[in-house]
């Protein structure tokens, strides 16, 4: 078979002293960091859509970049020239999984039941490739979101034949995504949200949504699917309120619903922050209440208020997500799913690897922090100590649930009032996390 990316190399670790722009300078997969292979902390995912469609097209101008490979697009013969790129690209990156949507994998026909056809065809494909290169699916999902019947969203929309035509899309990438044998179905609840609430009925919308929920793990379930949906909280567009809209919020509704058992969150960084929120605030709430399930690893512009997709180089950022991700045990059936496209004017192919170099060695350089942080133990024993006036009788009694409001009014007339509570130590502590993210033991 013919080389797509034939000028460029196999792209190997040569350490941080390399100036090679084709090789990792930090990303040594077999590294073990804190008992495991750097690889097997990081999971990392190529993202069909991005990486094999995108090609740099926004609302003020055409793409800038040719994904073509040699075909027409929307043809059979383009989606299967994907895959080969898509295989031949994982394979230089020494990238172990990807995702994928059923419409970027194969063209949408006018019938449900010539698309469902494409697909099953490219799949088989996909599974001959995947068996091949030894890869693996880390999550699948359907588009419900470019379609213009969606215009009102899927499960939260008026109408009850797009809702249908939803779920036919959820049962196909469903049955795709086990065939795979994927680890994850999401759901990106892309237009699920309103424009104006003068036209809207919120509680019915999310009613229908929890429904199609609720029936794609009934069926998942049913065909054997034994892995984690998410749901991948975005607080806004292309809605001006999506009703996913953080981690917290999208928590809420699944225990709402009783959905909680079966979904995790699939924390996007970017959508952290159009949420008003950092990326480790969302992974730190996701965590707590078990639901840590996996993560598209991106970076957005604090000066621009939308989706920008970067491939993430904010290693402060990546540092505070792998202490995150360490902190709460690893991943299982997650990643790190590269959601990231190279800027609308680094439109070769060789952006195209420089970007994941970029993007992977941001990572590695993070684990190793994060690693470096948790072994140095400050930061925990002085957490610790911040709520050890808990490790006291009266402490131990309301973390055990064992007392009431007026004995604790009674102990505080007796104490009468409290001293300050001891300071926070913040300059300090982040004067800890500098010093150590600054500290290359071990690389030269
Ligand atoms: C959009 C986004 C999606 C989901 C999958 O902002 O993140 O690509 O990850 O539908
Ligand atoms: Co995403």
């Amino acid at each position: 078979m013919k080389e797509i990316f034939e000028n460029l190399p196999k792209v190997r670790y040569e350490g941080p002293e390399s100036n090679n722009p084709y090789a990792f300078k930090f990303y040594d997969a077999d590294r073990v960091i804190m008992g495991k292979p750097m690889k097997d902390h990081l999971r990392f995912a190529m993202a069909w859509w991005h990486n094999l469609c995108n090609e740099g097209s926004d609302m003020f101008g055409a793409a800038t970049g040719d994904k073509s490979f040699g075909c027409i697009p929307g043809t059979m013969e383009h989606a299967y020239a994907k895959v080969d790129a898509g295989f031949e690209f994982m394979d230089k990156l020494g990238i172990d999984y990807f995702c994928f949507h059923d419409a970027d994998i194969a063209p949408q026909a006018d019938t449900i039941e010539e698309t469902n056809r494409r697909l099953d065809e490219i799949t088989d494909y996909i599974k001959e490739k995947m068996e091949k290169h030894n890869k693996k699916l880390l999550w699948g999902t359907a588009n419900l979101f470019s379609s213009p019947v969606y215009m009102n969203g899927a499960g939260s929309t008026n109408s009850v034949d797009v809702y249908c035509y939803a779920a036919a899309q959820v049962k196909k990438a469903l049955e795709l995504t086990v065939k795979l044998g994927g680890l994850g179905y999401v759901f990106w609840g892309g237009r699920e949200g309103y424009e104006t609430l003068w036209n809207t009925d919120m509680k019915f919308e999310q009613e229908n949504i929890a429904a199609l929920m609720r029936m794609a793990v009934d069926y998942g379930r049913r065909i054997g699917f034994k892995g984690d949906f998410y749901i991948e909280p975005k607080a806004k567009e292309p809605m001006k309120h999506q009703y996913d809209f953080d981690t917290a919020t999208a928590i809420g509704f699944l225990r709402q619903y009783g959905l909680d058992k079966d979904f995790k969150i699939n924390v996007e960084a970017n959508h952290a922050t159009l949420a008003g929120h950092t990326f480790q605030h969302e992974l730190r709430v996701a965590a707590i209440n078990g639901m840590l399930g996996s993560i598209d690893a991106n970076q957005g512009d604090l000066l621009l208020g939308w989706d920008t997709d970067e491939f993430p180089y904010n290693v402060y950022e990546t540092t505070a997500c792998m202490y995150e991700v360490l902190k709460a045990g690893g991943f299982k059936n997650g990643g790190l799913n590269f959601d990231a496209k190279t800027r609308r004017s680094s439109y070769t192919y060789e952006d195209m690897f420089l970007a994941f170099i970029l993007g992977m060695d941001s990572f590695a350089l993070g684990l190793i922090n994060a690693a470096r942080i948790i072994e140095d133990g400050r930061l925990d024993a002085f957490i610790k100590q911040r709520y050890s006036s808990f490790d006291s009788e009266i402490g131990l009694r309301i973390r055990s649930g064992q007392t009431t409001l007026e004995e604790l009014a009674e102990y505080a007339v007796k104490k009468g009032k409290p001293p300050l509570p001891g300071s926070g130590r913040q300059e300090y502590i982040l004067s800890i996390i500098n010093q150590l993210i600054n500290k290359w033991q071990g690389l030269k």
